[in-house]
């Protein structure tokens, strides 16, 4: 009995002297998702443990009412170790003790479960319809809210130069939170930035010459916002300061590649874990490969698998374990933040089943999420093949919407190109016309520019009256309504190689005292002011216009450049007709009749109603809306 009693004594005083020393050690494992929540449909979670060494504890004990250990997998690299738990719907909130042992030695992994947040994913994750309008910014370049994080000791890249087009200029997120007046005087419902997620990569030698991760697409760690954009801290506020204020924020996500800086490329736990090349290949960016009935498994291989950049490794997502933890960080990020909405980067790259499986995740634990993927195609098909479509294809892709690039292409086109059969307004006509593939076309993301572009100004030449037809279109057609930061504000970029000038400085958000947000109103010129009231006035009418948001759209065959649709919803009409001639035609209004009998028409724009005659004239160059009555 003495003896037993002495045994234990001895065991617990092991244990304590045990304890404090992991009490250290558990503060150097790294454990990714750092904590989890209760009652999520995502219940089934697999820790990454990552620590030099910690592979030698390949034996686990949970002593935690509801959660079950469901085993322990070591890696191939000795410094991860992989816990799965289960946890049940009945596991409460709390902290509980992961038990390592191996090689002889005990280690103790604290790891906490959280309450969901109030509304168990649906109080948030509002998703982001066709009721929206996007605003898309690139915080490294919107305003800089907090001067004091430009540069910070300890990132790899120590360059913050507003000079310098492709280094850091200072924006972060405190300066989008500073501006959610001004956007939401715009009309704006919804801001996607460019990933917020720390890019500690040291400046890189592209094509355009040197370049640094301002623009936040190398990621290096997936669970903290870059603190030089203000931290999770940051992130969370402007978060809840939106969504105070009844807007949202979309988070642009990137499952196709990393920094090459992450440490799970620079310690890969197993061999597959991303798609490792003899020799450097890049991607043929060939799409087609995925979905042509004709093409070659090489050459898919080698869509999906080479590279994007020689920079950024290429993930393996069919690896379960690359899967997993990608999966679950966008989990951990939706809930952790209160996000409403995903953007999903270089979305064709990636595999496939893969796709599916993140958004049925996603969808299951916040049902009225929503995700684009950026599926950079020059056609209908092809972009249509990435979201939930109506076509007879190998693979069904299931994401919601596209950033439509052909809807882009099109609007364009019917502004900028000549009139011909297939050319002008007739291309966007025919590009429309395809939108049977989509399963459900509302949900696109669509756009006259973005951060991969010229800006849409520089595209039109800074004229002004193709300025107003586009942002027309642009507020009118179908889909989710996305705005590249400045647009409002008629900003161009210089033609220069690269990237960095279509991702010029916000006007004001860089002046150097004072709070970006309330100068930029005072601050612009009168053609500044005239676009800005332009795309406002679209934007406010199309926050109460259900036929812009979500009705019907019927198209009238182009004539002469002049190219006519109507929404319709209920009993609202709005017609939209887009002369691209540059001499006056005339709309007969005859055409209307089979759609109601209405009387009289109100200019969005003027504001003026008038009766409804037989001829609407249109000056040349231009796009007049009309609320019919
Ligand atoms: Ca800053
Ligand atoms: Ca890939």
């Amino acid at each position: 009995m003495i003896a037993m009693h002495t045994k234990k004594l001895l065991q617990f005083t092991f244990t304590l002297i045990l304890g404090i020393s992991l009490y250290n050690a558990n503060a150097q494992t790294k454990v990714y998702p750092g904590h989890w929540w209760t009652g999520m449909q995502w219940n089934k979670v697999q820790l990454m443990l990552h620590e030099a060494n910690i592979g030698q504890y390949a034996n686990a004990k949970v002593d935690y009412a509801g959660v079950s250990l469901a085993g322990v997998t070591t890696a191939q690299s000795p410094n991860y170790l992989f816990v799965n738990l289960d946890i049940s719907p009945a596991a409460a909130a709390g902290v509980m003790q992961i038990q390592l042992t191996g090689n002889g030695k005990t280690k103790t992994i604290s790891y906490e479960l959280k309450p969901r947040r109030k509304g168990n994913g649906t109080a948030f994750a509002q998703g982001v319809r066709s009721e929206d309008f996007v605003y898309l910014i690139m915080p490294d370049r919107f305003a800089n809210g907090d001067p004091s994080n430009d540069k910070l000791a300890g990132y790899k890249d120590q360059v913050c130069d507003k000079n310098d087009p492709n280094m850091r200029h200072g924006g972060d997120i405190q300066g989008v939170t500073q501006h959610l007046d001004y956007l939401q005087g715009l009309g704006v419902t919804s801001v996607w930035m460019c990933p917020v997620m720390e890019n500690d990569m040291p400046v890189q030698q592209e094509a355009a010459g040197p370049i640094s991760g301002y623009h936040g697409y190398w990621i290096t760690n997936h669970y903290e916002v870059d603190k030089r954009h203000g931290g999770n801290a940051a992130y969370k506020q402007l978060v809840e300061a939106a969504h105070s204020r009844g807007m949202k924020i979309i988070q642009d996500g990137v499952y196709n590649h990393v920094g090459n800086e992450h440490f799970l490329f620079r310690d890969q736990p197993f061999a597959d874990m991303f798609n490792n090349w003899p020799a450097y290949t890049p991607s043929n960016h060939r799409e087609e490969s995925l979905f042509s009935p004709y093409s070659n498994s090489a050459d898919k291989k080698v869509m999906l698998d080479g590279w994007f950049v020689q920079h950024l490794p290429d993930l393996n997502l069919a690896n379960p374990f690359m899967a997993n933890f990608m999966i679950q960080n966008v989990l951990w990020c939706t809930e952790e933040f209160g996000i409403d909405g995903w953007r999903i980067d270089t979305y064709k790259y990636c595999y496939e089943p893969f796709l599916n499986n993140v958004n049925d995740a996603l969808l299951a634990d916040f049902p009225q999420l929503t995700i684009f993927g950026e599926a950079w195609s020059k056609t209908v098909a092809g972009s249509a093949y990435f979201a939930r479509n109506n076509m007879d294809v190998a693979f069904k892709h299931n994401c919601p919407g596209v950033t439509d690039f052909p809807m882009q292409a099109g609007m364009l086109s019917a502004i900028n190109q000549n009139y011909s059969w297939e050319g002008g307004a007739n291309k966007l006509m025919m590009n429309l016309s395809e939108d049977f593939l989509y399963k459900n076309p509302l949900d696109n993301c669509i756009f006259l520019d973005n951060h991969d572009m010229d800006r849409f100004v520089t595209m039109v030449g800074g004229n002004m009256q193709k300025y107003k037809m586009g942002i027309g279109l642009l507020m009118t057609l179908r889909g989710i309504p996305q705005l590249y930061y400045g647009t409002e504000l008629f900003m161009q970029n210089d033609q220069v190689n690269g990237d960095g000038k279509k991702r010029n400085d916000f006007p004001g958000g860089f002046a150097d005292k004072g709070k970006p947000g309330d100068r930029t109103m005072a601050m612009l010129n009168d053609q500044q002011r005239e676009t800005f009231q332009y795309t406002q006035k679209l934007a406010q009418f199309r926050k109460i216009s259900k036929a812009l948001q979500v009705g019907n759209t019927i198209t009238f065959l182009p004539k002469d450049g002049v190219f006519t649709y109507l929404r319709q919803h209920g009993n609202e009409s709005v017609l939209v007709i887009l002369n691209q001639s540059d001499k006056a035609q005339s709309f007969a209004t005859g055409m209307l009749k089979p759609y109601g009998a209405m009387t009289s028409a109100r200019n969005i724009i003027s504001q003026q109603t008038t009766p409804l005659g037989n001829e609407i004239t249109l000056p040349p160059q231009s796009i007049t809306i009309l609320s019919l009555q």
